[in-house]
C-alpha cells in the first residue's frame, strides 16, 4: 500500500445548539490531536443546507462553531480552520464521488434513513448524498485520520470504500501520471475514549442531538452555570445507588450515560469514577458532575461569546484558513482531473 503522510481531518455541522456530544465526541479530541499531527478543522456548512436553514441564523451558527473551535483551545495559525463553502473544490471533488458511490451504498446509510423519517419522497437529494460530499471532505486534503463520534462511523467506512473504488477503478491512469498504486488513503476512523456516544439527558436510550426539540435533554456549550446546574439536576435518573463495578452499568442507560459524561470531563475511565462514587445514590453524584461540568465548560461558553461578539475576527480566521485550505485542494484537484481524464 502506498504511503500517505499522516493528516488529520474533521468536520462539524453549523446548525445551532453545538453540545456536550459535539464537544466530548469531537472537539476534545481534535484539540489533542493537534499535538501529534496536522490537523484540518472544517465548519461544513455545505452539509447544513441538506435540510432547511435560516440564511441569517447559518450566518450566526458558522461564526458560533469557530468560535467553540477556538475557545476549545484549536490553535488557527498553527493548524487550518475554515468554513467549507469557501473552498469550491469540496463540491468539485463531491461530484465525482457522486459518480464513484453506488446507490445501494447510500441506501444502507443509517444516518439518512433516520433524518429523511417516513417522508422519503421529500428530503432533499443533498441529505441522500451527503455521505460523498463528507468523502470529498476528507480526501480533498488526502487525510489519514478522522476523529468522529460513534454515529459518524457508517460515514467513515463509506468514505475508505468511496477511497478504495476510485483508486481501483483509475489504478492505471493514477499510475500513468506518476502517482503510483493509489491516490488516495483509506482514511481511518479515531472513535476512541469514554464518550464516543453521549446520550440524551431526558432518555439514556438516545443520542444527545442538536435538533432534538427538548433543550433539557443536552448541555449547551452556551449554556450559563444555573442552565447546567439545572440540566443536571432534572437528568432522568434511576432509584438505585451507583454501583462499584462497571458491569452494574449494563441495564442502567441513564447512569452509565452520566458516568461516561463525568469520567471523559475529568479525564478518567469509568471504573475510576465507580471506585470513588460506588454506593452513592444520585443526588451525591449529581452534585460533583455540576461542580465539574460547570469547571469544565463555563468559561469554554464565555470565551465563545466573547469571540461571537467580534464578527470580522472570525471571518477573518475563516478567510485565512480557506485561502491555506484551497492551496492544497487545489493540487489535489488538478490531480484528479488528470487521473479522470479531464482537460484543464
Ligand atoms: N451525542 C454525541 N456523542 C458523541 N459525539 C457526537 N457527535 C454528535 N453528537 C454526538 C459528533 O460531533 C461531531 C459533529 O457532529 P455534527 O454536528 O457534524 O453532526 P451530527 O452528528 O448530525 O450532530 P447532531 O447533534 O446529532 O445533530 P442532529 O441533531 O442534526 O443529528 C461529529 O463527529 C459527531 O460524530
Amino acid at each position: 500500500m502506498a504511503e500517505f503522510i499522516p493528516r488529520v481531518f474533521s468536520g462539524v455541522q453549523p446548525t445551532g445548539n453545538l453540545h456536550l456530544g459535539n464537544y466530548l465526541g469531537a472537539i476534545t479530541k481534535f484539540v489533542d490531536l493537534q499535538r501529534t499531527h496536522d490537523c484540518i478543522y472544517c465548519v461544513v456548512d455545505l452539509h447544513a443546507i441538506t435540510v432547511p436553514q435560516d440564511p441569517r441564523q447559518l450566518k450566526a451558527s458558522i461564526r458560533e462553531v469557530t468560535a467553540a473551535f477556538l475557545a476549545a483551545g484549536i490553535d488557527a495559525n498553527q493548524h487550518i480552520v475554515f468554513n467549507q463553502s469557501q473552498v469550491a473544490e469540496h463540491a468539485e471533488l463531491a461530484w465525482v464521488f457522486n459518480c464513484v458511490a453506488r446507490m445501494g451504498w447510500l441506501n444502507r446509510m443509517t444516518q439518512f434513513k433516520e433524518k429523511a423519517g417516513k417522508d422519503r419522497e421529500n428530503a432533499s437529494v443533498g441529505l441522500f448524498a451527503y455521505p460523498c460530499l463528507m468523502a470529498a471532505d476528507i480526501l480533498l486534503y488526502r487525510a489519514t485520520h478522522v476523529p468522529v463520534g460513534e454515529d459518524q462511523k457508517q460515514h467513515l467506512e463509506l468514505s475508505r470504500d468511496i477511497a478504495q473504488k476510485f483508486n481501483l477503478d483509475f489504478a492505471e491512469s493514477i499510475a500513468a501520471n506518476g502517482h503510483g498504486e493509489a491516490f488516495f488513503p483509506l482514511p481511518a476512523p479515531l472513535i476512541q475514549g469514554v464518550a464516543t456516544r453521549v446520550m440524551s439527558l431526558r432518555d439514556g436510550t438516545k443520542k444527545m442531538s442538536k435538533s432534538d426539540p427538548s433543550d433539557n435533554s443536552r448541555i449547551n456549550l452556551s449554556d450559563d452555570a444555573d442552565t447546567i446546574a439545572q440540566k443536571i439536576r432534572k437528568a432522568k435518573t434511576d432509584p438505585d445507588a451507583l454501583p462499584s463495578e462497571i458491569e452494574g452499568l449494563g441495564k442502567r442507560p441513564e447512569a452509565d450515560n452520566l458516568v461516561g459524561i463525568f469520567a471523559a470531563l475529568n479525564g478518567q475511565s469509568k471504573a475510576e469514577v465507580l471506585a470513588d462514587f460506588g454506593g452513592r445514590n444520585f443526588s451525591t453524584f449529581k452534585s460533583a458532575l455540576v461542580d465539574l461540568a460547570v469547571t469544565k465548560l463555563v468559561p469554554i461558553g464565555t470565551e465563545m461569546k466573547r469571540l461571537t461578539e467580534d464578527a470580522r475576527h472570525i471571518d477573518g480566521v475563516l478567510a485565512q484558513g480557506a485561502a491555506r485550505a484551497r492551496e492544497i485542494a487545489r493540487e489535489t484537484m488538478v490531480a484528479v482531473k488528470d487521473i479522470v481524464g479531464f482537460v484543464h
